[in-house]
């Protein structure tokens, strides 16, 4: 049985790639909707549907955990797919909002994400649940997602429009950011040189990852044996572009 994982397009290989490397010896199933791309300005119950129609084509493949490694599609669909399969299903932002927590020191954390996470507040509902006493700044950067999409990661372009999209947030007193969209962290480095050294930035991956293996191991469904799996990638739009992304990303052919 695999991890299925699942986002908007390449975002998700962001978390698949840490899924991969905390839990070497588990398949991995990936599906990026690169057809219907960006999900941030649609409508949740857009963007639900679509998750939902994603979650009835993974579900084929018996996965014994589904991770939703888009926080657009977890914060419009994570409480329905849950209550959809009887598989645990894992969403983005919570485990965003903990490895935040866990990095600030003065309480002030910055979220930056798609319009529809910003607009959903579900940073802020989780981040609060967590701390009730931390500050939180939003914005959303709807010009990301598409440079992530082309595979334009350092252009002179990709820095310009990640400076002009982070223009509201490089002046706020805030010492760490919430990479709040799963395809940012293809961006981080030029994130970093624009919000500067004393901001740290926090992907979801990591602690998604590290969540994926607390479940599965808690119901003793971690892989055994020492085959070196056999990942599968689904794309619904060009695969071309989807593959070569995911080679350079994950190192490795597929
Ligand atoms: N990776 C998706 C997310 O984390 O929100 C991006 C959504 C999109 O398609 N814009």
């Amino acid at each position: 049985q695999a991890i299925a994982i699942l986002d908007s397009g390449v975002g998700g290989l962001t978390v698949a790639k840490e899924v991969m490397r905390q839990l070497p010896r588990e398949k991995v199933i990936y599906f990026g909707d690169t057809a219907r791309t960006p999900y941030g300005p649609r409508s949740s119950e857009e963007v639900k549907q679509f998750t939902e129609q994603i979650v009835d084509f993974l579900i084929q493949f018996d996965p014994k955990v589904i991770v939703i490694a888009c926080n657009t599609a977890t914060a419009a669909a994570l409480d329905h797919i849950s209550q959809k399969v009887d598989i645990p299903v894992i969403g983005v932002i919570h485990p965003g909002a903990r490895a935040a927590i866990t990095a600030t020191k003065t309480g002030n954390i910055g979220v930056i994400g798609t319009m529809g996470t910003i607009n959903s507040g579900a940073y802020t509902t989780a981040l609060k649940q967590l701390s009730p006493y931390i500050n939180v700044m939003s914005q959303a950067c709807p010009a990301l997602v598409p440079l992530v999409e082309q595979g334009d990661f350092r252009s002179e372009h990709t820095r310009s429009t990640v400076s002009e999209s982070l223009n509201g947030m490089k002046d706020k007193p805030i010492d760490t950011l919430i990479l709040g969209c799963t395809h940012y962290p293809f961006l981080m480095e030029t994130i970093g040189q624009v919000m500067g050294p004393h901001v740290k930035l926090i992907s979801s991956a990591d602690e998604t990852a590290r969540e994926t293996s607390t479940i599965l191991y808690d119901k003793g469904k971690l892989a055994i044996g020492d085959e070196t799996p056999v990942h599968q990638f689904f794309c619904s739009g060009d695969p071309v572009m989807f593959q070569s992304i995911a080679r350079s990303w994950l190192g490795e052919q597929i």
